[in-house]
């Protein structure tokens, strides 16, 4: 293989491109059925893109949640996809001038994914296979096309004498561009050689390119796949679905009648699982197998203990409905829910290790390293604060935190829901700062009271007459007192409230509005058991949750 120096025609740019390309879907490809051996946080595409994940600043993230919804993750892996597409290219037509460029930039990519899977919490050497498989088989993919058996004959030139592969008879170009889309028939042997022209490519060799190309662009895929499908039966939901949880000594209140009103458009009092919206930094889902996992209680503690799950389970449970709620929910936002929680509280396990009397935070660690800091006294006051088990009747689904997880009242899912927990530490703010604090988020979380309205919607049409207006209200571990309603800035009404099973859940209400017609405002406002109504003034969700009243416009005819 000759090094070259002059302009590189279209053609051949097009030609190396899709050898780059080709040799990056195979290396990324290739790297998942590896890392079904080595864990799927170790595959190149979604280490990187954890790396990112934890680099984006909050605002960022915010951003990628309000364009994709929680879709964020496939949308981050699909854009890295096509960043990285876009150096695979380059790196082909380096390749096609010098080799050794080509498989340098194929080997800074192995070791940007090696760099990231190593520094993923919880790496082990290990996890360097997937990426350095995936760089040597694509700096041998990229071989193949540039200098190997799949190699064009001859890589078309612009330059004025175009370089001659050894014992290969130059053929003149034809004046048609050539595309690897549309193949041409070879010029005619009589053609004068332009100096500008690319030689013609043989066409026996554009076929093996192409063909070589084709198979394993489809290798890749195949590859990519299917280690992602091998990985998912590797999964614990097998494991999930043998499990029979005991029954609760202490059951969760029976729901009172009326406390779901069963209005179109309203949330349901209790969300289902499949329902429930799920927020975490995890790029695959983690999958922790019961059989082995424990729970380390551990740090400023008079005993340090570990917990199985068989342990957990024998334990008297309880079952409580609790309100989860994100900090990063706006105004009039989804990302909360009402689930059922099956578990053992946290305050007995805390009891059992006897915390230093200085320990005012316990960190809740997840296996994937992600932490939250809960202040120790929210989970020893005498709330339902849960190590939970169960969500809804089931044992807790893989992607909210199968097998264990942390549920406290009152608080934030960022300072106190740590899925997948595995470890939890006493430890004191001061000295601490969990996953979210160095990002710009309020060491402190405690649940603002909020207010919804979800019927109706924005923009729905109404026609004139009664209406009724209704939503959902929380204020965990405080209660809500009172919820009122007012339309284009007039008296604030006083809306109906269903009952709730405790303070620790949302509460529906309503209110009927005789309609007029025009266009109206609607707005409302929740005070909580304390008293305290919730503010006006608008907040953004950073650093520890939004405020303002819901308005919602709508028209009436
Ligand atoms: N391991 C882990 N646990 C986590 C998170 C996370 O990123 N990783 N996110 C927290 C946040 S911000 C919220 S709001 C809740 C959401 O719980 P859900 O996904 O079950 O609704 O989980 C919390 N627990
Ligand atoms: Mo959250």
């Amino acid at each position: 293989m000759i090094a070259h120096t002059g302009p590189m025609s279209t053609t051949s740019r097009r030609y190396a491109a899709l050898a780059g390309i080709t040799a990056a879907a195979v290396a990324i490809g290739i790297a998942e059925p590896v890392a079904v051996l080595t864990g799927p946080r170790s595959a190149p595409l979604v280490a990187v893109g954890g790396v990112i994940v934890d680099a984006v600043p909050e605002s960022g993230k915010q951003l990628a949640i309000d364009l994709f919804g929680t879709a964020d993750k496939i949308a981050l892996l699909v854009g890295t996809a096509v960043l990285l597409a876009g150096f695979a290219a380059l790196f082909g037509v380096l390749a096609v001038r010098r080799l050794a460029l080509g498989l340098a930039g194929i080997a800074a990519f192995g070791a940007v994914g090696v760099a990231a899977a190593l520094t993923r919490s919880g790496a082990d050497l290990a996890d360097a296979l997937p990426s350095l498989v995936g760089a040597g088989v694509g700096a041998l993919v990229l071989w193949l096309f540039i200098a190997g058996p799949f190699e064009l004959d001859p890589w078309p030139w612009s330059s004025p004498t175009p370089p001659v592969s050894p014992g290969v008879p130059v053929t003149p170009a034809g004046p048609v561009p050539v595309t690897p889309a549309a193949p041409v028939t070879p010029a005619a042997p009589t053609a004068a050689v332009e100096p500008d022209e690319p030689a013609a490519i043989d066409p026996e060799s554009r076929r093996r390119f192409l063909t070589g190309s084709g198979v394993l662009l489809g290798t890749a895929v195949v590859a990519g796949l299917g280690g992602r499908w091998l990985a998912g039966r590797r999964g614990v939901s097998a494991a999930r679905e043998a499990i029979r949880l005991p029954a609760p000594i202490s059951p969760a209140p029976a729901v009172p009648a009326g406390a779901d009103l069963s209005m179109a458009q309203l949330a349901p009092y209790v969300t289902s699982n499949f329902g429930f919206y799920r927020i975490d930094t995890a790029l695959v889902v983690p999958q922790v197998d019961p059989d082995t996992w424990r729970l380390r209680i551990h740090g400023r503690v008079g005993k340090e203990r570990t917990y199985s799950y068989a342990e957990l389970l024998a334990r008297p449970l309880v079952e409580r409905y609790v309100t989860l709620a994100c900090v990063s929910n706006e105004v009039g936002g989804d990302l909360i829910g009402n689930a059922r929680w099956l578990g053992v509280p946290l305050r007995e396990l805390l009891d059992e290790v006897e915390p230093d009397d200085d320990a005012d935070q316990v960190v809740g660690r997840s296996v994937d390293g992600w932490t939250c800091g809960t202040p120790t006294a929210a989970l020893r006051d005498g709330r339902d604060a849960l190590l939970a088990v169960g969500m809804n009747g089931e044992p807790l689904p893989v992607e909210h935190g199968f097998p264990v997880r942390m549920v406290v009242p009152g608080l934030y899912g960022y300072v106190s829901a740590c899925k997948w927990v595995t470890e939890l530490e006493l430890t004191r703010f001061a000295d601490f700062d969990a996953y979210w604090v160095p990002r710009g988020w309020s060491a402190q979380g405690p649940i603002k009271t909020q207010s919804r309205i979800d019927a109706p919607r924005g923009r729905n049409r109404l026609t004139v007459g009664p209406v009724t207006v209704a939503g959902v209200a929380w204020a965990q571990h405080r209660g809500i007192r009172r919820v009122e309603v007012r339309v284009d800035d007039g008296e604030w009404q006083q809306a109906a409230l269903a009952p709730t099973v405790s303070v620790d859940t949302w509460v529906q209400w309503s209110w009927r509005w005789e309609a007029t017609p025009g266009e109206h405002r609607l707005q409302v406002r929740a005070t909580d058991a304390t008293g305290e109504t919730q503010t006006e003034r608008t907040q953004d969700v950073a650093p520890d949750g939004a405020t303002g009243w819901h308005t919602v416009t709508v028209t009436v005819r």
